[in-house]
């Protein structure tokens, strides 16, 4: 018998695939459209764990589908613009595009080797100018439409690397790569109106059933929609510039008693107006140190520094307040301003405290004493009763919200208002790897759209990456162009776009990749919302939320019909694996260590030397830690097949899943004995089934019963459980051997097999066409159909029920579904696993609940 020989096999299929050219999806497919998407990777020129398991869920969906018949689109790209190719030529002096473009090279070739159902032809990759360009031009309609705008905005400065910064790019008030301490900058930016679309983005997430929960909930809350009132503070003394007074925004106008005072942010007009002052001057800069985004404005320091200036109280024209400039307060939230109120905000408490600033409870909570009630270094943020605040006295904090409102709009100092935490997306990078934004500054005319015929702007490719900043700021050439609208000199825009713009639309170039114009509208309109987008957690606001909202500019600029661009989406976990450390402490890589037992004791020694290490925690896989394994390998020892099984049934793929060869050996010896129970089957006939034989009827109930389960499995992002059905049924097929088997039970096994291979195919997909092939059927079992069940096959028979004696589970019973009450009754009280627990009672009742529960009262 020939052992199955993955390293023969795997390639030959592949080949077969591919000469079939059957993953080519056509537009024209008449049966019901599904679209599974993976989120496209970086090309960072390895393949890892994370997408072996990533792509494989993607793939095992896509395969079961196109089983059920569905027209499957299932594409790949390249998210191929960003930092590490600069990178990578400032280090190596490699070029950024032959470096991406030779990593995309050796990338492919492992995602090929995957196995996966791929419709390669769509490929494309996000630096390509056809890709780029079309970007640029749906860019330009937008800025037609209001949604791009320019402004001056207060950016993280990375100083080392010589670029702005998203927040996310700020870890601890330094860059993320350069790891230099993070400035604020003012830097005229182009923008992208996400913030008209706030509320839409809110309310459409209700749509989204096939979200994770938390997905969504990130969503909300970075959204981050509230209900407040903005309110103008009158100046004693008339302040130019501010002669209506000073605005502020607040969630909590039910606590205006309690305020002590108002700040406004460094980078406030008004800050900026009092700057003359070498005080306030030297605060401000001392406030730019420190990266801009919200955590970072939290967890530092607070500062002030008192204006000398001084407002009336809304609703006490004796009550004069001091105006501070804080730290922190946000120049891009609200208003910039805010009225501080210490009893009830831990951030003006803190404040408050560091500066002597009075602090006036207004909210009681539940019993405490109002004559008694204090706040100590703790805000109360809590719900209560109103005191020592006038007409609000009493109230509710939400009564209280409202009577405030009311007040100050009839004073017509304010109006309720709605405001979000979100900001617009600043997508200027000055970045030479990135899509150039088309746009020529003209000193006459402003900024002037490239002309739709010089589209796409291209990427110079003489740069020089010798020095830090912007290759293209400083290309002799590039930037110098006549102004399209009148001719004068003029300067290119040498930004170019945050990628997050360009994974923001792909999936809907994907339905055409070489359409003429950005979207090919009636292919979208076959294909998108993409039924199936699957993906890390990590990208739960910035990707996805960035994505929803092109989706949604798009739409509304016609090219596109659906709002949203993700019907259904899964996060997936991460892939992680023991540590290993030198006793220095230097991390070694699982590849090369040895790993025995002794005296029960796994020990792991480095393979060449000898030398002991430490075993340390299970992590995800990363090339800091060294505890990677690299999926080429795994594909060479123990076939792709086995790595395809291995990640998708050890744990529930949401979790994570720990790597070891030991799961991946286990997964291999699962595929060479399915291929054993093919060999073992003496022919191929026809079928003569004899339901009368009661062993090869058994075979036939857990086939039947195991179809059902398996697609559920699938269905249900439930891989983990799938797998362990098969494995479960590979036995059940072993205790009905081919040798000296009765002709019912040969019948009973070749439709076991028939089954199985289809089952096996999303999962491993070159073993179930060996298979197929083995069994003599013609065509190809990726073409094959899911296979049905026989639903009076499939019919448990027997179900399992529990048994309680007063209230307590003590054992369980099997009897025949649908058995009469009576009869049930009497075989729990002659079970003698129940009736140890009886002795010496009465048994005063029994409830049977059909097919569920036996419940016995005694005593
Ligand atoms: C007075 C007050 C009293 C506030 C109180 C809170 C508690 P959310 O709910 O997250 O939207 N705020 C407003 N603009 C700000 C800015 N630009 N930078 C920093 N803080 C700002 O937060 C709204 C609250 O955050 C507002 O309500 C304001 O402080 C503060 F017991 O006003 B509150
Ligand atoms: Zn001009």
């Amino acid at each position: 018998m020939a052992r199955y020989n993955p390293k023969e096999t795997e390639p030959r299929w592949r080949k077969a695939w591919a000469d079939a050219d059957v993953f080519r999806t056509r537009d024209d497919d008449p049966r019901p459209k599904y679209y599974i998407l993976e989120m496209f990777p970086y090309p960072s020129g390895r393949m890892h764990m994370g997408h072996v398991r990533n792509y494989t869920m993607g793939d095992v969906v896509a395969r079961y589908k196109r089983a059920q018949g569905h027209a499957v689109l299932h594409p790949m790209g390249w998210d191929a613009f960003g930092m590490p190719a600069e990178n990578a030529a400032m280090e190596r002096g490699v070029h950024p595009k032959g470096w991406t473009y030779d990593n995309i090279a050796a990338m492919r070739e492992p995602f090929k080797v995957l196995g996966t159902s791929i419709d390669w032809s769509r490929e494309f990759a996000t630096c390509d100018p056809e890709y780029y360009g079309q970007q640029q031009r749906w860019f330009l309609k937008l800025l037609q439409r209001g949604l791009v705008y320019r402004r001056e905005a207060t950016v993280n400065w990375d100083p080392v690397d010589m670029t702005v910064l998203a927040n996310e790019q700020v870890i601890d008030g330094r860059g993320w790569r350069s790891d230099a301490i993070v400035e604020k900058r003012k830097l005229t930016q182009w923008f992208l109106r996400i913030t008209d679309y706030a509320d839409d983005l809110i309310e459409g997430l209700k749509t989204l059933d096939r979200w994770p929960e938390k997905v969504r909930i990130m969503q909300e809350n970075w959204i981050g929609r509230s209900q407040g009132l903005r309110l103008t503070w009158t100046f004693d003394s008339p302040v130019a510039g501010f002669e209506d007074g000073l605005e502020v925004y607040t969630t909590r106008p039910d606590t205006l008693y309690g305020a002590s005072f108002l700040a406004i942010a460094p980078d406030h007009p008004l800050a900026e107006q009092l700057s003359s002052d070498p005080k306030v001057a030297d605060f401000i800069k001392l406030c730019r140190a420190g990266g801009t985004s919200e955590a970072e404005i939290e967890g530092a320091e607070k500062l002030g520094l008192d204006t000398g200036l001084s407002v009336f109280h809304p609703f006490d024209p004796t009550w004069k307040l001091p105006v501070w400039i804080a730290n922190f307060v946000l120049m891009d939230y609200g208003t910039g301003a805010i009225f501080g109120c210490p009893a009830h905000d831990q951030r003006d408490l803190d404040f408050a405290r560091k500066y002597a600033l009075p602090v006036k409870p207004v909210v009681l909570p539940g019993e405490a004493d109002p004559a008694a009630f204090e706040v100590g270094t703790e805000a109360y943020v809590g719900p209560g009763r109103i005191f020592n605040s006038g007409f609000m006295d009493g109230m509710t904090v939400e009564q209280a919200k409202a009577a405030a409102v009311e007040r100050v709009e009839a004073q017509n100092q304010g109006k309720g208002a709605t405001v979000y935490r979100l900001r617009d997306w600043g997508v200027s990078r000055q970045r030479y790897w990135g899509c150039p934004i088309p746009i020529i500054h003209c000193p006459s005319c402003g900024p002037v759209p490239v002309p739709d015929d010089q589209l796409p702007v291209v990427l110079p490719e003489d740069v020089t990456f010798d020095i830090p900043g912007n290759p293209l700021l400083r290309h002799p050439t590039w930037k110098n162009v006549k102004c399209p609208s009148c001719g004068s000199d003029a300067q290119r825009e040498t930004d170019t776009l945050d990628t997050f713009v360009d994974s923001s639309w792909y999936f809907a170039r994907f339905a055409n990749p070489n359409a003429a114009e950005p979207i090919d509208k009636a292919a979208a309109d076959k294909w998108m919302p993409v039924d199936q987008y699957i993906g890390g957690v990590e990208h739960a606001v910035l990707h996805l939320l960035y994505a929803r909202f092109i989706t949604r500019a798009l739409k509304d600029e016609g090219m596109l019909s659906v709002a949203e661009p993700f019907a259904g989406l899964f996060t997936q976990g991460m892939v992680t694996h023991e540590t290993y450390k030198t006793t220095e402490g230097d991390w070694v890589e699982p590849a090369c260590i040895d790993f025995t037992t002794e005296a029960g004791v796994r020990i792991a020694r480095v393979k060449d030397t000898g030398e002991n290490l430490v075993i340390g925690d299970i992590e995800k896989m990363s090339k800091s830690k060294k505890n990677v394994v690299a999926p080429e390998e795994i594909f060479e020892t123990y076939g792709v097949d086995a790595a395809r099984l291995f990640v998708m049934s050890d744990s529930p793929p949401e979790r994570d899943v720990e790597w070891t060869n030991a799961g991946v050996e286990g997964a291999g010896r699962f595929v060479h004995r399915v291929w054993a129970e093919f060999e073992n089957q003496p022919a191929w006939s026809d079928l003569a089934f004899d339901d009368g034989d009661e062993n090869a009827l058994a075979l036939r109930k857990a086939t039947h019963k195991l179809i059902g389960p398996v697609g559920d499995s699938i269905e249900r992002f439930r891989f983990n459980s799938g797998v362990a059905k098969l494995y479960e049924f590979l036995n059940i097929l072993k205790a009905h051997p081919a040798a000296g088997a009765s002709p019912g039970v040969l019948a009973a096994r070749q439709e076991a097999l028939e089954v199985l291979a289809r089952l096996i195919n999303p999962f491993t997909p070159h073993l179930a066409e060996a298979c197929w092939e083995h069994m003599g059927k013609s065509g190809m079992v990726v073409d094959a159909d899911w296979p049905k069940a026989d639903a009076a096959l499939a019919a448990d028979s027997e179900v399992t029920l529990p048994v309680q004696i007063n209230g307590k589970r003590r054992g369980e019973l099997v009897v025949a579904k649908g058995a009469d009450s009576k009869a049930v009754e009497a075989l729990a009280l002659a079970d003698a696993s129940v009736s140890v627990h009886l002795a010496g009672l009465t048994v005063r009742k029994v409830i049977v609940v059909q097919d569920r529960i036996i419940n016995i009262v005694a005593n």
